[in-house]
């Protein structure tokens, strides 16, 4: 299905007058307004194939009907996205859940919908029908060389099928690690892995980048041999210019500072972007901004605090998506709001009075750098983020818009209440 424009536009309308009150009030008090909504407006967050049927856990998967049964659902579903904030404008997708059979039909109609392909993501956590060698014991780190040579082809086959997309990067996760002492050698493990990213590294065309990512525990619980920030920036200094870090929000111990791990990537320019989402104890994977939007907020600080720095485009040099998982919720709704809720941090970060925090920095006034970031935190920039969505063409208030337009209700009727999506 398809949202159409007028029904966007109709329902703007009804909320006009109050946002533009609202909208009147905020800009009166932000230095540069326009150029803070070039920004958001400019702004787009990858949506991943996995993420747009309803997650399990492992303990069961309740799904909640109309679910993308093919990958040109999804695209549609990401479609319908982006139809109502503006601000989703490309799709990730993870091989071999979503192997685009015919890669320019999916070009085609991803066009369509306004979208393109981000970062394709390789997978050796599982083992797939029909493989040969099994990752039981790990893939790019494996004790058997055979079993790393079966994981370096079927990412070098991601590439690929990425190439045939449109894509520019690899995006590789490895569950590899130990769950008890002895079970295995850090340092061989780390070698092996570094031999076989080398080999991927080599296979990548010359505009093509390769992300590195890092988790500390999960699914295995002693060792992970990419575990922190760390180990993923060695791995990448190691490699070469083209590969860098990946952070994903949940992939962190409890009380880790975030923040302070993407400035230093930053500075170093090994940031490759970010997997977003949000997490109480672990790796959660809850809506992003739902448990700790204060941390996504000082997260954005530090993101335009250095890519400004640097230089860089905030909305194109680094890559940016969401990677979460819910069990719950409308997985479309649950992506609306995650969505909503980083261009609200981003706004947020957009308006820190910096001259002023560089002032209170340097004379170590600590009081008026908290004052100065919460005063920001604790702006209601949401007009700002449903300006730019309404110049873009997109909704006020995206959640409603898609509730009032029924819009799952008519995906069950196109496909049907018992669906299952690929994935997660
Ligand atoms: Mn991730």
């Amino acid at each position: 299905m398809q949202i159409e424009k007028h029904k966007v536009d109709e329902l703007n309308h009804q909320l006009s007058a109050k946002h533009t009150h609202q909208f009147e009030h905020i800009a009166a008090d932000v230095n540069n307004v326009e150029g803070v909504l070039t920004k958001l407006g400019a702004f787009n967050v990858a949506i991943p194939s996995w993420a747009l049927g309803t997650g399990g856990t492992r303990f069961g998967r309740f799904s909640g009907g109309g679910e993308p049964r093919s990958l040109e659902e999804k695209i549609e579903d990401v479609g319908v996205i982006h139809a109502l904030n503006k601000s989703s404008s490309s799709i990730s997708l993870h091989i071999p859940w979503d192997i685009p059979e015919n890669a320019t039909a999916m070009n085609v109609l991803a066009a369509q919908h306004g979208l393109h392909f981000d970062a394709v993501n390789s997978n050796t956590f599982q083992d797939q029908k029909d493989q040969k060698l099994s990752y039981k014991f790990g893939s790019l780190h494996h004790t058997d060389k055979a079993v790393r040579k079966q994981a370096i082809e079927h990412n070098i086959e991601v590439i690929k099928y990425g190439v045939q997309l449109n894509s520019k990067a690899l995006s590789v996760w490895l569950s590899d690690g130990s769950n008890f002492p002895g079970q295995l050698n850090f340092r061989k493990a780390f070698q092996n892995t570094l031999e076989s990213l080398q080999e991927i590294y080599e296979a990548l065309p010359d505009d093509w980048k390769v992300w590195v990512e890092y988790k500390p525990y999960e699914p295995n619980f002693y060792s992970t041999t990419i575990g922190d920030w760390g180990q993923s920036y060695l791995l990448a200094s190691k490699l070469g210019p083209k590969a860098s870090t990946l952070v994903d929000l949940g992939h962190h111990l409890q009380g880790t500072n975030i923040e302070q791990i993407v400035s230093i990537l930053l500075m170093e320019n090994k940031l490759a972007g970010f997997h977003f989402n949000d997490s109480k104890y672990g790796d959660d994977d809850l809506t992003v901004g739902s448990i700790n939007p204060y941390q996504l907020f000082l997260i954005f600080n530090e993101l335009v605090e250095g890519m400004d720095a640097r230089g860089m485009n905030h909305a194109t040099d680094l890559g940016w998506m969401i990677d979460a998982s819910h069990n719950v919720k409308d997985p479309v709704e649950d992506l609306l709001q995650s969505v909503q809720a980083i261009k609200i941090a981003y706004a947020q970060a957009l308006i820190v009075d910096k001259a002023a925090l560089v002032a209170a920095q340097n004379n170590n006034d600590v009081t008026l750098a908290q004052e100065i970031l919460q005063q920001a935190y604790r702006t209601d920039v949401r007009p700002l983020v449903a300006e730019a969505s309404l110049r873009n063409g997109g909704s006020l208030d995206p959640v409603s818009a898609y509730r009032r337009l029924s819009v799952r209700e008519q995906l069950i009727s196109e496909r049907g209440l018992k669906t299952v999506a690929t994935g997660l």
